[in-house]
């Protein structure tokens, strides 16, 4: 049994008899109690172990969740998170708990030095950016309870989600079609993805350089299932190269070594402007702006990154100006936009309907990261196989929208099953179900909240 789940929940025990009811009953005990031991003072860590700080879109997620118990708590943390916004309107995937010794996370606030970026706050925080989900986020958490408090904190965070916006469609508009690209795999959220293979191969590094840091990550989770040295060698070089034009954005297609259009933080993107229209509604701003921006994303997207030949998204090499071909769960991600033209709707659940992602209504296996048929999928690496909560959630919301309650409940019940059988792990084997990652993650935790909520 996993550390911290109730007795009466029996994981991973198959003899276990408990009805429906009781199993939820039981997993929000679970993820509550997971929650609550995450809390840190003014906002959740991902992993007590692997990710003591605080991290930009595992906040948004676990605010999803909080909504569900703390509504106060899920306003502080993204208060917190936007607190640490830069005068340029990114808002970083890491903000550094000052308390933390020194080396409780590689790469720490010394390597990303961001208090001597023009515009940084004065939090120590990382340079990159994650895929911005805040503003779906912060809707989703004022619809579960609206009140005066709600609607206060939406009137307070409209301007620093608007400025998000205007940074990633600004500043990140490297490919000049009104996409963001992204500087770093990390900014993906999906940090080792097969989707980075190609582009990351073509960034100078020398997997000796790591004899000079101490990773972090290995010593809380096995090596095997973790980056290699050469990878995380390419991740420093990149952070380097950024760092190194103080995390400026101008001329980056001249000199920056890695620059992607990704279909989750491009669909993230435009969702965001759906979700920015319906908070300005309720804060007394105009929300045409945002339907008109959310209309030109979700063209741009299916312009750049949608590949007739394959039926579904890819992300786009902005420095080769190709489509990346691997067939990754990022390519799914588009669904959640509720303007999908039909088409694309179609080829999206054609794909994750194959054997490839084998979404159904009744599922035998879960959501994999990576396209199970490919010969280079890995079961137990992070992102080259295993299933985690997040993406699975994202696409569930997004069958919800499109209309598909069928696929939908097939999805909800994989989630459900597999904190049932192991707990809230950060991620799953994904022909088993074995818990992988970290023990107790906060994002499985906030979104089977959210989940058990829309049975
Ligand atoms: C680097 C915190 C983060 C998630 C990412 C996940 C992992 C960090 C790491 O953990 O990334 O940001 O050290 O590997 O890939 O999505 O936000 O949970």
């Amino acid at each position: 049994m996993s550390a911290g789940t109730p007795a009466e929940l029996r994981v991973g025990d198959p003899s276990a008899r408990v009805s429906g009811a009781e199993r939820a009953a039981a997993l929000r005990r679970l993820a509550i109690t997971t929650l609550d031991a995450n809390w840190e003072h003014d906002h959740t860590v991902p992993s007590r172990t692997l990710y003591p700080h605080q991290w930009s879109w595992d906040s948004a997620f676990i605010a999803v969740g909080l909504a569900h118990f703390r509504p106060d708590r899920a306003w502080r943390e993204l208060r917190t998170l936007l607190a640490a916004q830069w005068a340029d309107g990114r808002v970083p995937h890491i903000v550094f708990n000052p308390a933390l010794r020194a080396g409780s996370y590689f790469p720490g606030p010394e390597f990303w030095d961001s208090t001597r970026a023009d515009g940084a706050p004065a939090a120590a925080t990382s340079g990159i950016v994650q895929p911005p989900v805040h503003a779906p986020a912060a809707w989703l958490v004022h619809r579960r309870a609206p009140s005066e408090v709600s609607v206060r904190a939406l009137r307070e965070l409209y301007p620093r989600l608007v400025a998000q916006q205007r940074y990633l469609t600004g500043r990140r508009d490297v490919g000049g079609a009104g996409l963001a690209a992204v500087v770093h795999p990390w900014e993906s959220g999906l940090d080792n993805s097969p989707a980075w293979d190609a582009p990351l191969a073509a960034v100078p590094a020398d997997a000796d350089i790591m004899r000079a840091y101490r990773r972090h990550d290995t010593a809380h989770a096995d090596a095997a299932h973790r980056p290699t040295d050469l990878d995380y060698a390419r991740y420093v070089a990149l952070v380097d190269a950024y760092r190194a034009g103080r995390y400026r954005d101008d001329g980056l297609l001249g000199r920056h070594p890695f620059l992607v259009e990704c279909p989750l933080v491009n669909a993230a993107l435009g969702l965001a402007e759906h979700a920015l229209a319906r908070i300005a509604t309720v804060v007394g701003a105009d929300p045409g702006p945002h339907r008109e921006r959310a209309a030109r994303i979700t063209e741009a997207l299916v312009d750049r990154l949608y590949d007739p030949a394959t039926g579904t998204f890819h992300p786009r090499d902005v420095r080769a100006d190709r489509l990346i071909p691997a067939r990754t769960v990022l390519g799914l991600m588009p669904l959640v936009l509720p303007d999908l033209p039909a088409r694309q709707v179609q080829a999206v659940l054609a794909e994750a309907g194959s054997p490839r992602f084998g979404l159904a209504a009744r599922m035998d296996r879960p959501l994999p990261a990576y396209d199970r048929t490919a010969p280079d999928f890995e079961p137990l690496r992070y992102w080259r196989g295993p299933s985690w909560l997040n993406t699975s959630w994202l696409l569930w919301r997004g069958l919800l929208t499109h209309h598909r309650p069928d696929l939908a409940a097939g999805l909800r019940e994989s989630m459900l099953a597999l904190v049932a059988r192991s707990g809230c792990h950060e991620y799953f084997h994904p022909d088993t179900g074995a818990g992988l990652g970290s023990p107790a993650f906060s994002w499985t935790a906030a979104l089977l909240l959210d989940a058990l909520a829309e049975g």
